[in-house]
C-alpha cells in the first residue's frame, strides 16, 4: 500500500487527510512540488531582465566616480552600474579605485601605455566585439517603461573622450528610445594641449556621432571650476571634487524618473540645446541662506564652466527638499520662485523647468542644481578650444597627424558638429 509521511515523519496511509499520530495535515510533497514548478515555469517564461537606469563610468576618472557613486547609493531595483576602462588600469602598481556595485568591462586590444589620445579610445572601443553583448547582458534593451542612461567621464584622457561617445552610440542603437545624459569633465586650463584636444574631440562626438545626434543632454563641468566649489553631504560632511560630481549624478540620474528625463530630453531637443553648464548648491542650510532665491544665487556665483548669461535660452532646476521644509517650499512656490529668478537673471530665456525631489530627512538642507543651456560651446569650452587648435597646429607642422590616427575628414567632421551646434543656437538667439 502507498504511504505518506507528515512533516514529523510519521507514516500514514495515502487516503488520510491528517496524521493519525500528531494530527498535522498530510501533504503529497511530490504533487505540491510539481504544481509549484508548473506555476513558476509560467512566471519564468514571462520574466525579462531590463534595467530602468543605467549608470556608466568610463576611463580612470569615470570609473572612480562610478565606484564612489554606487557605494554611496542605496540599492535601487532595476538600476545598473557599469564601468569601462583600458586594461592597464588593473595593474597592481596603480591605486585601486573603489568598484562598489559596478560591473567592470575592460577593453580588449588596448596598446601598451593606455589611451593617451581620443583616437585610440575610439578605435579600440569601436572594434571591440565584446562591448555590445556586455551592454545587452547588463540590461540595455528596448523596454516599454523607458530607460535612462547616464554616463560620466573626464574628457582629458583618451579612454573617456574616445570610448565614451562610442558607448552612448551603441546604447542608442540597442535602445533608440532611451534617454541619454552625459556628465563630461573638461580639463583644467593648465593641462597639456593634448588633453584639451581630447576633450574637444570627445564633446563634439557626444553631440554628434557618425552623422547622428548622440546624447540628449551633456552637462559640462570644468576641472578648474570643480576644484573651487564645495558642498555639504547628508551627514554634514564637506563635499568636494568627485563628491560633488556624485551629488550631481544623484540629482540628475537618481532623482529624475523616466517622465522627468523625457521632459528634459524633449524640451532640449525642441530647442536644439544639448549642452548645459551646471551651477551646484549642495546641502545649503535654509536657516543660514534664508530663502530659495539666496540658495539659487549662491549656486550661480560659481558656474562649473564659463557661461554668458545673455546667451542662456533654457534653465532647469533640479532640487532636493527635506520633508520638514515641504510646508514652506511647496511645488507652486518653488516653480514661481525659480521662474522669476531665472527670468530676471537671463534676459533671453525661452523655457524653464523644475524637477522636485522630496526627501524624508530631518535636516534643513536644500540641494539645487541649475542647468543652464543655450550658450555657445565656443564660450563654454574656451580654453579647451584654444588648446585643441594649438595641438592641431603642432601635429600638422610636425607631420604627426596620421601617427595619432587623425585624418583631415575626422577633423572636418568634429569641427562641423561643433559649428553646426553653435550656429543653430546663434540663429535661435537672433
Ligand atoms: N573628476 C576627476 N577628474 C580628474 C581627476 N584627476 C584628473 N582628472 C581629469 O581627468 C582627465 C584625465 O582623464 P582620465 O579619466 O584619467 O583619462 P582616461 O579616460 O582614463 O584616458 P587614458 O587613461 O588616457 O586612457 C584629466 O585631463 C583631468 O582633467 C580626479 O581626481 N577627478
Ligand atoms: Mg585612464
Amino acid at each position: 500500500m502507498t504511504e505518506i509521511s507528515c512533516v514529523n515523519g510519521h507514516v500514514n496511509p495515502v487516503d488520510k487527510k491528517q496524521c493519525a499520530i500528531c494530527g498535522l495535515p498530510l501533504v503529497e510533497y511530490k504533487e505540491e512540488l510539481d504544481l509549484l514548478l508548473k506555476r513558476l515555469r509560467g512566471r519564468l517564461l514571462t520574466f525579462e531582465f531590463s534595467a530602468e537606469k543605467i549608470f556608466v563610468g568610463i576611463g580612470t576618472a569615470g570609473k572612480k566616480i562610478m565606484g564612489g557613486f554606487s557605494s554611496a547609493t542605496v540599492q535601487i531595483p532595476r538600476t545598473v552600474y557599469l564601468t569601462f576602462d583600458s586594461p592597464q588600469e588593473k595593474a597592481p602598481s596603480r591605486v585601486k579605485t573603489p568598484q562598489g556595485r559596478a560591473k567592470e568591462y575592460t577593453f580588449k586590444d588596448y596598446p601598451p601605455g593606455g589611451g593617451l589620445y581620443c583616437t585610440v579610445g575610439r578605435r579600440v572601443s569601436m572594434k571591440d566585439e565584446g562591448l555590445e553583448p556586455f551592454l545587452l547582458n547588463a540590461g540595455v534593451s528596448q523596454v516599454k517603461e523607458g530607460q535612462n542612461i547616464i554616463i560620466v567621464a573626464a574628457m582629458g584622457g583618451g579612454t573617456g573622450s574616445g570610448a565614451g561617445p562610442v558607448i552612448v552610440s551603441r546604447c542608442r542603437e540597442i535602445n533608440p528610445e532611451a534617454h541619454t545624459f552625459a556628465i563630461a569633465i573638461t580639463p583644467a586650463k593648465a593641462e597639456a594641449n593634448h588633453n584639451h584636444f581630447n576633450a574637444y574631440y570627445g564633446i563634439s562626438s557626444l553631440l554628434n556621432f557618425e552623422g547622428q545626434l548622440n546624447v540628449d543632454v551633456i552637462v559640462v563641468l570644468n576641472y578648474d571650476e570643480l576644484q573651487q566649489v564645495t558642498g555639504v553631504g547628508m551627514q554634514g560632511e564637506e563635499l568636494k571634487l568627485d563628491g560633488l560630481v556624485i551629488a550631481l549624478m544623484q540629482m540628475l540620474g537618481q532623482d529624475i524618473g523616466h517622465s522627468g528625463a523625457s521632459r528634459v530630453a524633449r524640451l532640449s531637443e525642441g530647442l536644439g540645446v544639448q549642452a548645459y553648464v551646471p551651477c551646484l548648491g549642495v546641502g545649503r542650510s535654509m536657516e543660514i541662506f534664508g530663502s530659495l532665491t539666496n540658495i539659487l544665487e549662491s549656486a550661480y556665483l560659481l558656474p562649473m564652466a564659463p557661461v554668458e548669461k545673455d546667451n542662456i535660452l533654457v534653465a532647469y532646476l533640479l532640487i532636493r527638499i527635506p520633508d520638514r521644509l515641504s510646508d514652506v517650499l511647496t511645488d507652486t512656490v518653488i516653480n514661481e520662485r525659480f521662474d522669476s529668478w531665472a527670468k530676471a537673471k537671463f534676459p533671453n530665456l525661452k523655457a524653464s523647468l523644475c524637477l522636485i525631489t522630496r526627501l524624508q530627512e530631518r535636516t534643513d538642507r536644500v540641494s539645487v542644481c541649475v542647468l543652464l543651456g543655450g550658450d555657445s560651446l565656443d564660450n563654454t569650452l574656451q580654453n579647451t578650444k584654444k588648446g585643441y587648435q594649438e595641438f592641431l597646429t603642432y601635429l600638422n607642422k610636425s607631420g604627426q597627424m596620421e601617427k595619432v590616427g587623425l585624418y583631415d575628414d575626422t577633423i572636418e567632421t568634429l569641427t562641423a558638429s561643433m559649428d553646426n551646434y553653435n550656429n543653430n543656437l546663434q540663429r535661435l538667439r537672433s
